[in-house]
């Protein structure tokens, strides 16, 4: 890909690192500010794209794994702005290799330390653990201490980043606990949960737990050869940031997405038993009439939520008699 497309974004005269002058004596080049560029592209691409497929074809109700993936990409979106405008970084005097290079004002060299890249994961990672945890039946008290051990996480990368002693290294570690505490809940009462919910959602929860899990561990890697040791140059920082993050972010939404098409969307009793329930009843069997395969879908998954939830059923049985599209409503994503 790059050598074409950097050629083409260098002609078209990328001038974010003079513009923005760098601050810190180890700082990217241009060439990364380049695919920096290309990532934020994909990343606004992916955003508009799952907007208007969801817009275009998915009832109102059912868009919540849509929603979630839209804030995720937007979100990165706007990091990679930042990042690829020479924004959103400080200089922090390196802990280690300080003798490779002299410092422009004889001390200690600094290193760019991205703090906009921890802003974008403390949103995007509890977004991205709500997209997965969604589709389990995980009770709200697991879900919530998951999300919390995960801001712990980046919270103690993004301070241990900014810290130049051999201190940072006692909040990675920290850090590294809380990773292990969340994937302790995917594989443990999460993956039990899902499987209470029949054969094809917990084979789809654990294809995306596996994808996240595997991805999440190499970036605590990155951390400890960029930020922390400063072994890789920011350049190469950007590099495997961002090949983790486009494979995290858009490539992993979008895997989850078209996995969760045919899913029993009912079964996740996600539905809010709020007067929005009842509102907006006629305005989804429009939408689910609009949606080609859509609505097919949610038929099949009322059908599906008779067998699977029997208290979910004899609480709108009589609905449901008297009124099949009704009860179709009621047992989409998330009734809203
Ligand atoms: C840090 C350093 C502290 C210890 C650990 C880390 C893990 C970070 C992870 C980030 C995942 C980010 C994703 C972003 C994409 O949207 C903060 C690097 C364990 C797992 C998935």
């Amino acid at each position: 890909m790059s050598s074409t497309m950097v050629n083409l974004a260098s002609r078209a005269g990328n001038e974010a690192l003079s513009v923005n002058p760098t601050v810190a004596d180890i700082d990217i080049t241009t060439a990364a500010s380049d695919f920096l560029w290309m990532i934020f592209c994909v990343m606004a691409a992916t955003t508009l794209g799952v907007a208007f497929w969801a817009g275009f074809t998915v009832p109102r109700g059912n868009r919540t794994f849509h929603n979630l993936t839209v804030m995720i990409t937007a979100t990165a979106s706007i990091a990679y702005f930042c990042m690829a405008s020479d924004l959103g970084g400080t200089p922090i005097p390196v802990e280690f290799r300080a003798g490779d290079l002299r410092s422009a004002t004889g001390g200690t060299p600094t290193r760019s330390i991205w703090y906009a890249r921890y802003i974008d994961w403390t949103i995007t990672t509890p977004l991205l653990l709500l997209e997965l945890l969604l589709v389990t039946g995980l009770p709200l008290s697991d879900i919530v201490i998951t999300i919390f051990a995960d801001l712990v996480m980046i919270i103690t990368g993004l301070i241990g980043s900014l810290v130049s002693s051999t201190y940072k290294w006692g909040l990675f570690t920290i850090g590294c606990f809380a990773m292990f505490y969340v994937f302790y809940m995917l594989y443990g009462p999460a993956r039990a949960s899902s499987k209470q919910l029949g054969s094809e959602l917990s084979r789809t929860y654990l294809i995306g737990a596996s994808i996240l899990s595997f991805l999440w561990f190499l970036y605590p890697i990155c951390w400890g050869l960029a930020d922390g040791s400063n072994t890789i140059s920011p350049t190469g920082e950007m590099v495997f940031y961002g090949v983790l993050d486009l494979l995290a972010k858009p490539v992993f939404a979008i895997i989850h997405l078209v996995s969760l098409r045919g899913i029993d969307y009912s079964a996740l009793q996600l539905s809010s038993g709020k007067y929005s329930e009842f509102a907006h009843s006629s305005s989804l069997e429009k939408g689910g009439a609009a949606a080609a395969g859509t609505g097919a879908a949610n038929h099949r998954l009322s059908e599906a939520t008779v067998a699977h939830h029997p208290t979910t059923t004899e609480k709108n049985g009589e609905t449901a008699r008297a009124a099949p599209e009704t009860h179709n409503d009621q047992t989409t994503l998330d009734g809203h």
